[in-house]
């Protein structure tokens, strides 16, 4: 099949400017690649993924991280957040490593990941409204490492980033969320600060007996004038420390930060 060079052109002048996607999860204990949505390539073949369709490797910006559009990423019509009628079986407690599109370092910020339980089956539940996000994992400045930045150590790790699932969780289908925030225009204006979120929807699979708290809304949670959000990124340092938006991490020694 021949692919007409203006679409080889486009999708690397978009990636060019940094933006991306996951592409794959991979379940280590299993060595499983799980498939995630790609906005290019999928739409024309008509197949389902696990992950909820957006519309391709651009940020939700513009203040539009006020909206039902942080919740799983902007969908070509608008109509976002619409549930996709599979799932992935993944274990509780399981090392999985987001396998995002070649990300490039002009983004610092923030890397999160969020579980929301799905109250019966994730293709009846859309997920944004309620305090059903909870952030089970994250990392912003950590002046110790080299780049500080999550969003800049990405490119230095092939472009993967590992996450542990909570081992004690009860099973069931859950939505999982995983999100580079960029920072690089905020110094004016928070709402040109750039998520790049989607939705992948597991079963967890094992014995587990604990439930997720409370956790925060998406929309809701994200501001544009969250000094996790609107600052100079420049301004953070070993002394000056970065807090990302939305609250601290959960996980299987409780709440910390
Ligand atoms: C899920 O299945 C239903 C019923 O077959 C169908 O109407 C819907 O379009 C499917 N969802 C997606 C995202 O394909
Ligand atoms: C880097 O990631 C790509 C795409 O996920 C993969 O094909 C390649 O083997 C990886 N390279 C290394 C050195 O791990
Ligand atoms: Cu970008």
């Amino acid at each position: 099949m021949h692919i007409p060079s203006w679409v080889l052109t486009a999708v690397l002048v978009s990636q060019a400017a940094g933006h991306g996607y996951v592409q794959q999860i991979l379940v280590h204990s299993t060595g499983q690649y799980i498939e995630t949505w790609n906005p290019y390539k999928d739409p024309q073949k008509n197949i389902e993924k696990i992950t909820r369709k957006f519309k391709d490797n651009g940020p939700v910006t513009d203040g539009l991280f006020e909206t039902d559009a942080i919740t799983c990423n902007i969908a070509k019509d608008g109509n976002h957040n619409v549930p996709v009628n599979k799932t992935a079986a993944i274990p509780a407690g399981a090392k999985i490593t987001f396998l995002w599109t070649d990300w490039q370092s002009d983004h610092p910020g923030p890397i999160m990941t969020w579980l929301a339980k799905c109250p019966g089956q994730c293709k009846d539940f859309k997920g944004n409204t309620g305090n059903v996000w909870v952030k089970i994992h994250q990392a912003g400045y950590d002046a110790n490492l080299n780049p500080p930045w999550a969003s800049k150590r990405l490119p230095t790790q092939n472009s993967t980033w590992p996450v542990t699932l909570p081992s004690t969780i009860e099973p069931g289908e859950y939505i999982l969320r995983h999100e580079i925030l960029g920072l690089q225009r905020t110094n004016t204006n928070g709402k040109l600060a750039q998520f790049y979120p989607a939705c992948h929807q597991i079963t967890i699979t094992g014995n587990g007996k604990t439930k997720l708290p409370t956790g925060v809304a998406l929309p809701g949670a994200f501001k544009y004038n969250d000094p996790g959000i609107f600052l100079e990124y420049r301004d953070i340092s070993a002394t000056n420390p970065y807090t990302p938006p939305g609250g601290p991490v959960w996980g299987d020694n409780g709440w910390h930060a």
